[in-house]
């Protein structure tokens, strides 16, 4: 297959001024009509085509005359007109086969219902139709299908029409006012209940708000209705983003192969990240229900009254959009929390990506499959260079920028060009070597060096900066990197001095070129550097200091990321070269014991690095040793500072009536962890500690009225195994066997289990009779879980001749006959074998190559495969 290359974009050669659409609905023979007005946006005559798959033409007309055959040539993938005049009406009548759809791109069926999801190139599973962002186009859809069955018929715009054909069969008409590409296109139809509210925006207009679930379901809507009225008034207050239609949809659906997705004005979600309740949802449900809610709502005004001119602009959306969900989310629950968890995600998911063969730009230059490209590196590493742009430029210029941008292109598909022009028309300023963060892969190093002159009372740093080379792009340039700065005396104590003439607390310094030199001045006495504070840039930093540096900043940074940063830094450190875990305990003893900070920060300081996060540190990476060594730190931190642990936890009363705000949470979250850590100490205890340990984790199960609580005593029971985790096992899937997404929690719970029978429970698990690979959020559960979430039994490190690649080979390729790009996705998980120590490497290459040697791979698989091998 032929790569598709930015450099060979073209513009459209017509534009479709007009587009309706008439879908009458058949499980295995849905026909669709489609009227497109067509014109000629170039001087001389050229070819029209038109992108389709999967479909089968029935009839075409051009001005109202059927299209001889010979006039048009249809090949799996295109129809072309070769002979067009330069304004035409082209009408096509083709069919389809939703049931048989089991891409779950396009039109599908789910539960019995209709629903679409277009982007990336979906839509051409519908119709011929110029799939491209940068065309277009006025939509007018409508919808018959029969009344039993499916009575809500809907999609894009503004109900304008709906009645009877006929005793059986109604029909529904939609217009959406908005010009959008073909990706924002959504239909669904059937049973569903809806959930009601409206919101008054700013200019005091009413929008109805209706989310659409299975039946029975819409008071799990209720959490999602109250995130999405909170979204839309932060839209408004943080950007002054207004809602521009009069009804705001949401449906859920339980096949999907994304989160959710933002079609104009009826946004489908996956149901997992749409329904909530406290007895079926985790405290992290309803983080990521709100977040999710939050980003696809802001795609409203970044992505679709602002849409991207190629698919290789994706970040200009998603990159835009993720950082603006992460501001919404960190003015909800705390800009430290938040920031922590989203640099953890960060460095768990784009910075392998960006180390590994599958290191692409968040601008990349080429693709076989852009589904491919919905990557941490497009959404996670896209978020950060925004968050740098506010950084450097400050607050207000960045919210000029953006009025700016969204003003200049509204109704237009745009690229990271014209994203960056906004900040030079604000500012006047040449902003151009940003988009090297654009266009080069890799994680930029950052490395200081630090010289104090008692005497001169000066800190001199030398800033340099490099990054390593990535696939195809062996040299790179220097990008700027905001340096947000400030220091500490020995005991933690913040110290003020003076930078550039003045006197100063923090500064942020932009090294933009691969060297620089600063100078702090009235430096009292010996510093402590606090760099790269709230994570100021999505770099590696390197500072040589002793680990007394690093024990101040656990104990006094005033900035709090650093300070979590400082304590991971040393956890890593004992787990990876050993030492004393006294001096780390103590430190994490008075953490514990200070009032002045927040549960959920407490929650976090006490989780150690994961055993992913520190193969990222080992080179090269050694899976068993890893798991053993940290394993062995846990359980001497939980002894050590047993009674402190046992005391917090028995002191927090769990609140009788649950509440899904953040501080709750963080309540929970903190009890949690001290659970957690408790629990690590099982392995190594006495009989009799063993079985007042077993106990209290069978209690927080027995008396939890949550499932956060629930989850969190499963995982303890995890390290007690035997009778207790199986009881408790068996009578979860007992309560919710008729609730599927708490039945995934049950499958993902046992994938993630680091146990050296767990590959054998998963292979029986893949014979469950609820297990189906044809349903991505149960096959994720399972498969996902084990490749991503639980590298001991993955890499197969308590029995040397059994890992869990061959498992995975087997469900990516059985996945990949009928769903491509949910199977892609868990060839990551394979792809940095070269990092691996032997035999590891070897076995993971031998899994990729037997991807490779398989025939009919997709388009997907083979892409991702190829490039891991390379
Ligand atoms: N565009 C979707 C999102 O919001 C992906 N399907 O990320
Ligand atoms: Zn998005």
């Amino acid at each position: 297959a032929r790569p598709i290359r930015l450099t060979d974009y073209r513009a459209p050669a017509y534009r479709v001024s007009a587009t309706d659409l008439t879908f009458r609905l058949d499980p295995t023979e849905t026909r669709v009509t489609t009227r497109l007005s067509f014109e000629r946006l170039g001087e001389s005559p050229a070819p029209l085509v038109l992108l389709g798959e999967r479909v089968k033409l029935i009839s075409i007309k051009l001005d109202g005359a059927d299209l001889s055959p010979d006039t048009y040539e249809i090949t799996p993938e295109t129809l072309t007109l070769r002979d067009v005049p330069a304004q035409f009406v082209l009408e096509t009548e083709v069919e389809i086969n939703p049931q048989d759809n089991k891409t779950l791109e396009g039109l599908y069926m789910s539960s019995g219902r209709y629903c679409t999801q277009c982007e990336a190139e979906g839509f051409r599973k519908i119709t011929y139709f110029p799939d491209r962002p940068d065309v277009l186009s006025k939509y007018t859809v409508r919808v018959e299908a029969p009344k039993i069955g499916f009575p809500h018929l809907l999609s894009n715009g503004n109900l304008i029409e709906y009645g009877d054909l006929d005793d059986t069969h109604h029909y529904a008409v939609w217009q959406d006012p908005f010009n959008k590409p073909s990706y924002l296109f959504a239909l669904v139809a059937g049973e569903l209940d809806v959930l009601e509210d409206t919101f008054t925006t700013s200019s005091g207009r009413t929008v109805d708000l209706k989310i659409y679930v299975d039946t029975g379901m819409s008071a799990r809507a209720a959490y999602a209705m109250d995130a999405l009225k909170r979204s839309m008034a932060w839209d408004e207050s943080a950007y002054g983003r207004e809602y521009d239609l009069d009804l705001f949809m949401i449906v859920a659906v339980r096949d999907f192969n994304f989160g959710a997705m933002e079609n104009k004005g009826l946004n489908i979600f996956n149901a997992s990240l749409l329904l909530a309740d406290p007895t079926t949802a985790t405290d992290a449900d309803y983080e990521r229900i709100e977040s999710v809610i939050a980003h696809e709502y802001f795609h409203n005004w970044s992505g679709n009254r602002v849409t991207c001119r190629d698919w290789f602009q994706l970040c200009l959306k998603e990159g835009l959009t993720v950082f603006r969900d992460q501001g919404f989310s960190s003015d909800q629950r705390g800009h430290a929390v938040q920031r922590i968890k989203d640099v953890k995600a960060l460095r768990a998911r784009q910075f392998p990506e960006d180390a590994g063969p599958l290191a692409h730009p968040v601008r990349p230059s080429s693709y076989l499959k852009i589904d491919n490209f919905y990557t941490a590196t497009i959404y996670e590493k896209g978020a950060e260079i925004v968050g740098m742009l506010k950084t450097v430029m400050g607050p207000k210029v960045y919210r000029t920028a953006l009025d700016h941008y969204f003003a200049t292109h509204d109704g237009t598909a745009a690229t990271l060009e014209d994203f960056l022009k906004s900040f030079e028309a604000v500012t006047g300023n040449d902003v151009s070597n940003w988009l090297n963060w654009y266009t080069q892969a890799g994680t930029p190093r950052l490395k200081i060096t630090q010289t104090y002159d008692a005497a001169a009372k000066s800190l001199t740093l030398s800033l340099s900066q490099s990054t390593a080379p990535t696939p195809s792009q062996p040299t790179k340039a220097a990008v700027p990197i905001p340096v947000r700065l400030g220091i500490l005396s020995e005991d933690g104590t913040p110290q003020s001095f003076g930078f550039e003439g003045q006197s100063q607390i923090e500064i942020t310094y932009v090294l933009d070129q691969p060297f620089a030199a600063i100078t702090l001045t009235d430096v009292a006495a010996a510093p402590v550097l606090s760099a790269l504070r709230h994570f100021s840039a999505p770099v590696i930093l390197e500072v040589e200091e002793p680990q007394s540096h690093l024990f101040a900043r656990f104990k006094g940074d005033t900035d709090p990321f650093n300070r979590w940063e400082a304590a991971q830094k040393l956890a890593q450190n004992l787990i990876l070269t050993g030492g004393d875990v006294a001096p780390y305990a103590e430190a994490l003893k008075a953490t514990l014991l200070d009032d002045a900070l927040e549960p959920a920060f407490k929650a976090l300081i006490m989780a150690l690095p994961t055993e992913q996060g520190l193969a990222q540190e080992m080179s090269p990476v050694d899976p068993a040793a890893i798991h053993t060594r940290r394993k062995a730190v846990k359980a001497e931190l939980s002894r050590a500072l047993y009674p402190t642990l046992r005391d917090l936890y028995d002191a927090i009363q769990p609140p009788t009536t649950f509440s899904p705000d953040a501080q709750s949470a963080g309540g929970r979250a903190l009890r949690n962890a001290l659970l957690d850590l408790i629990m690590a100490g099982y392995g190594t205890a006495d009989a009799a500690h063993q079985s007042e340990l077993s106990a209290l984790a069978s209690a927080h199960y027995a008396r939890a009225d949550n499932m956060t609580d629930m989850i969190a005593a499963l995982t303890a029971l995890m390290s007690v195994h035997g009778e207790p985790y199986e009881a408790a096992l068996d009578a979860f899937y007992a309560r919710f066997k008729d609730e599927p997404l708490v039945i995934d929690k049950w499958f993902a719970l046992q994938a993630a289990c680091p146990h050296p029978e767990t590959l054998a429970r998963i292979e029986r698990l893949s014979r469950h009779p609820d297990f189906d690979p044809k349903v991505p959020n149960r096959w994720r559960a399972l498969v996902q879980n084990l490749a991503s979430n639980n590298p001991a039994v993955f890499h197969g490190v308590f029995a040397s001749d059994s890992y869990g690649y061959g498992f995975v080979v087997d469900q990516i390729l059985t996945v990949d006959e009928f769903n491509p790009m949910t199977a892609a996705r868990l060839v990551e998980s394979l792809s940095g074998y070269k990092r691996y120590a032997s035999p590891y490497r070897e076995a993971m290459k031998a899994a990729l190559e037997s991807i490779m040697a398989t025939p009919k791979l997709s388009k997907n698989v083979a892409e991702l495969t190829a490039k891991a091998l390379d």
